[in-house]
């Protein structure tokens, strides 16, 4: 064969990478199980570069030049465990099967071990950037081998979006598994950033009393300062959008319920597990649920609550100014916490991931890209064990002169009565790493009283056991 790539998975994402790999040079091999959808890109696109069309696996994997180079691009979860029984039997040690799909990390790491044994290359590929990405060029994380990245990489770097300074958003993230999980945590930090901005939106409309094309307004004038990003500026498109039907704004016929697809969840639940605390993560998260508890909703809106005060045009103004300071506080939190994970995981699992390589791979083609990203970079190029973002002298800097402002935000959110999970759980996330002294020390107390759990002393080392139902004696633990 002389494909230099194969894509088996012709819907929208597949269609499109197997199109931006052969508009940038690349001989592709395309296949599809219904083969209606393998003619149907040859006929729409077929003059767009070099297409090779398969219709069984066997044809496929004999146009692929060797070692082969076989992205799966299915949809998640059994179908890939299919497509990969399928083609194992028909490829040879030294070929590179890629999956693109959303898969999670932990089943990657299963199918690097099972293909492993057959010598053949399983390369867990993160994929941002969605149906236009895939075509335009999207943000790459894959795992995988060293060895498998120097086959793949060259080819993964040409169809890459690119940076304003040309860099390719894609890098060797770390083996097995560790493109997938960081391209779950990107996930878990686009629902976080999405959830901000929504609560950002809802003061204004509720406490400041700006309409929804004002606020359009307001989010086009933040990002021309620091929180330019992709979800700024479509956030300011989907308020300025007037219903055709009905004359309204868009945004109130839309009904309330947010829905999701899992990959959320998958950073929560891991993070539960490595015991990293993600609260803003798990509040956008736990949001979307709440939004979609339609009966529960209803039922409770007989609760009693504030009268809402909205407030007069000159304090309207500052409000605003002081929710920029609040959404960009706490959006600093969100990474620092997703990055913390990326960390935890990168120790847990083995990767050895370069936290600044990541922030560099996000700064275009993906759903979070932002100006913020290279900050992010710039803060682990300077400083590699830099611990948390937020001891980053520049970010240390910012949330420190937004903190008033924050705390005035999430204060008057409570005393409207305008539920803002996000940035209250950032600014308690931030206060919590500040104290000198948690109530932790209760809590062990209190272990130590129902469970005899035992604590650890602030002047002398060892493990220590009050007698609590005795002479309240403390005794050595062990
Ligand atoms: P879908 O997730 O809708 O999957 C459809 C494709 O899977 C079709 O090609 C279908 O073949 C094939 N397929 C299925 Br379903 N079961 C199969 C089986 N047992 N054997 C062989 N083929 C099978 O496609 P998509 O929306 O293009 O997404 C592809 C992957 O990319 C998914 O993992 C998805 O999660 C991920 N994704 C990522 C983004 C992003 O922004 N990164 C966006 C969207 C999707 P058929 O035509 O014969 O039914």
């Amino acid at each position: 064969g002389t494909a230099q790539i194969g894509v088996t998975g012709l819907a929208v994402m597949g269609r499109n990478l197997a199109r931006n790999f052969a508009r940038n040079g690349f001989r592709v091999a395309v296949h599809n199980r219904t083969t209606a959808k393998t003619d149907a890109l040859i006929e729409e696109f077929g003059g767009e570069g070099d297409f090779v069309a398969a219709h069984t696996p066997e044809e496929f994997v004999a146009a692929l030049e060797r070692p082969r180079r076989l992205m799966v691009m299915v949809k998640a979860g059994d179908p890939t465990d299919a497509v990969i029984r399928e083609f194992v039997p028909l490829l040879e040690a030294g070929d590179v099967v890629i999956d693109g799909g959303n898969a999670h990390f932990e089943d990657t790491r299963r199918r690097e071990r099972e293909l492993r044994e057959h010598g053949i290359h399983f390369v867990g590929v993160g994929i941002s950037g969605g149906e236009e990405g895939a075509l335009e060029g999207p943000s790459i994380m894959p795992g995988g081998s060293k060895e498998s990245y120097a086959s793949l990489g060259p080819m993964l770097e040409r169809i890459a979006a690119r940076a304003q300074d040309g860099t390719p958003c894609t890098t060797h993230i770390g083996p097995d598994g560790a493109g997938h999980f960081v391209k779950m945590v990107h996930n878990g930090i686009e629902y976080a950033d999405m959830q901000l901005i929504a609560e950002a939106y809802d003061l204004l409309r509720s406490v400041a009393g700006y309409s929804p094309a004002r606020i359009a307004e307001t989010f086009r004038g933040w990002n021309t300062g620091r929180l330019d990003s992709y979800l700024i500026e479509i956030t300011a498109e989907v308020l300025a959008h007037t219903d055709a039907a009905t004359g309204k704004p868009f945004v109130d016929v839309v009904q309330d319920r947010a829905e999701q697809k899992g990959t959320g969840r998958w950073t929560v639940q891991t993070a539960l597990d490595l015991g990293v605390p993600v609260s803003g993560i798990a509040e956008a998260v736990f949001a979307r649920s709440l939004s979609g508890h339609a009966d529960l909703r209803e039922a409770a809106r007989t609760l009693p609550g504030p009268t809402a005060s909205v407030l007069g045009e000159a304090e309207a103004a500052a409000f605003a100014d002081r929710v920029e300071q609040a959404l960009y506080a706490s959006k600093v939190v969100s990474y620092a916490q997703g990055f913390h994970q990326i960390r935890a995981g990168g120790e847990a699992y083995g990767w050895d991931i370069d936290l600044g390589g990541v922030a560099s791979i996000w700064r275009a083609g993906c759903i979070i890209r932002a100006a913020f990203l290279d900050r992010i970079r710039a803060a682990y190029d300077s400083r590699p064990g830099l611990v948390s973002l937020l001891l980053d002298p520049r970010f240390a800097r910012e949330t420190g002169t937004a903190q008033d402002d924050w705390r005035a935000v999430v204060a008057e959110a409570a005393r409207q009565g305008v539920p803002t999970p996000g940035f209250a759980a950032a600014l308690a996330y931030y206060d919590g790493l500040r104290a000198g002294r948690l109530p932790a020390a209760l809590t062990q107390g209190q272990r130590d009283f129902f469970g005899a759990h035992t604590y650890r002393r602030t002047d002398r080392e060892g493990s220590f056991h009050t007698l609590w139902g005795g002479d309240r004696s403390e005794v050595p633990a062990g």
